[in-house]
């Protein structure tokens, strides 16, 4: 086999970095990205995209570090390169804050973001009805900016673009060796993973340019994330919830939420409400698999269910599914390894 021809469906984060870890890493191959819904259409751009871990059940601990030290690493170049800007990748620092004292006082992700520390005294002063807090300096990708950016990074490489629902994997046989499934909330009609559940996210994107730190209370519930074209305010887990249009009575609560955290919010002007609905799935998956019907193979990697941190561990993850691609082109090159997949 001379070439290996590789499908990537999805063309979230996901499927866009998974993309172009694999045409880095794997030699002599043909990508193409097959997706229905391209930037700015997917849940990806309405991620606020700040790099935090959310904890994944069912991955080891130092796993998900590595994930997240690989995505914070790269992306630190890119923010102190000369593509930063394009990218939308910047550092920016802020506050997590507690109501009362959380269990895990110190995260594991504590020394992978920079200049991890307690909160001081005068610093929550600010903060009247919370007790703790962590102030830390990490990475903001913004999303609208950075998938298209990624896009174009792969166009130059002479990867195709598709545009199309998949219904069944096995369409795509014979056309591909090898599949990767990185269609998110996708999967749950793709390959009948009932597992994979809507997990609805609501936010604000409001004109407040003077906010540059950023601000999270410790549940994930409500933040202010300022970035390069607005200041993103959340939010909402809604689990199960469907619903893409906005909800006026949310948007009201998101808002009266955020201008408690930094009153000054009360000034922002071009209130623009987003839902996106993230890809949840009680552990995520990120695995090889060779399907057999008719005597036909299909070798397939499965990377979704990144849920409520995809952004934050998409690099490490993309990196991984690569090598997991990378494993099943170089056996499809050794005749005697074919046969055994
Ligand atoms: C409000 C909100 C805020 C968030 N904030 C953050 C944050 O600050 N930090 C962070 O780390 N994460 C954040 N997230 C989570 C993050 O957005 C997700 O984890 C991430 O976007 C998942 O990426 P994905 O590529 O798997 O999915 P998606 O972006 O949903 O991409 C899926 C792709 O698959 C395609 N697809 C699906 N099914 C098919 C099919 N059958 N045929 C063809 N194509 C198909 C879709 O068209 C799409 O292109 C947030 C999410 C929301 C909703
Ligand atoms: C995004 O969705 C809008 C509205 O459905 C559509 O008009 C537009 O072509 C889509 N953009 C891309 C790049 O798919
Ligand atoms: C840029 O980022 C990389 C990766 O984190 C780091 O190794 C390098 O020292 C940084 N350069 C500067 C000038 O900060
Ligand atoms: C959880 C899981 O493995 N989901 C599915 C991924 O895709 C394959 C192929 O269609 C299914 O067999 C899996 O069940």
């Amino acid at each position: 086999m001379d070439t290996v021809r590789i499908a990537v469906i999805g063309a979230g984060v996901i499927g866009l970095s998974t993309a172009v870890c694999i045409s880095q890493l794997v030699p002599q191959c043909s990508i193409t990205v097959i997706a229905d819904k391209f930037t700015p259409n997917t849940t990806s751009d309405v991620a606020a995209g700040i790099l935090i871990p959310h904890a994944y059940e069912g991955t080891p601990i130092c796993t998900q570090k590595r994930w997240f030290r690989e995505t914070f690493n790269h992306l630190s170049s890119v923010a102190n390169s000369t593509e930063a800007v394009a990218a939308g990748v910047h550092l920016v620092s802020g506050w997590q804050i507690f109501r009362s004292i959380p269990t895990e006082q110190v995260p594991f992700w504590a020394d992978v973001v920079l200049g991890f520390r307690k909160m001081t005294e005068a610093e929550l002063k600010k903060f009247p009805q919370y007790v703790f807090g962590h102030a830390f300096t990490t990475l903001k990708c913004e999303t609208s900016i950075y998938l298209p950016w990624l896009e174009k990074r792969l166009k130059d490489r002479g990867v195709l673009f598709l545009r199309r629902r998949v219904e069944d994997l096995w369409e795509l046989q014979p056309s591909f060796d090898i599949v990767v499934n990185c269609s998110g909330l996708g999967s749950l009609e793709l390959v009948g993973d009932s597992t994979v559940f809507p997990l609805r996210g609501q936010v604000l994107q409001v004109q407040a340019p003077w906010l540059k730190h950023f601000i999270r209370d410790g549940s994930g519930l409500t933040y202010v994330y300022p970035g390069v074209s607005h200041v993103t305010l959340g939010g909402t887990r809604q689990k199960g919830d469907w619903n893409l249009s906005p909800d006026a009575e949310v948007s009201r609560d998101i808002f009266s939420r955020c201008c408690t955290l930094e009153p000054s919010l009360h000034r922002a002007c071009s209130i623009k409400e987003r839902v996106g609905l993230r890809p949840d799935r009680p552990s995520m998956l990120l695995q090889k698999e060779v399907l057999v019907r008719d005597g036909q193979r299909l070798c397939v990697v499965h990377h979704y269910g990144h849920g409520s941190g995809g952004v934050s561990v998409h690099w490490g993850c993309a990196l991984e599914a690569a090598k997991l691609v990378s494993e099943f082109a170089q056996a499809l090159r050794t005749p005697a390894l074919t046969s055994k997949l």
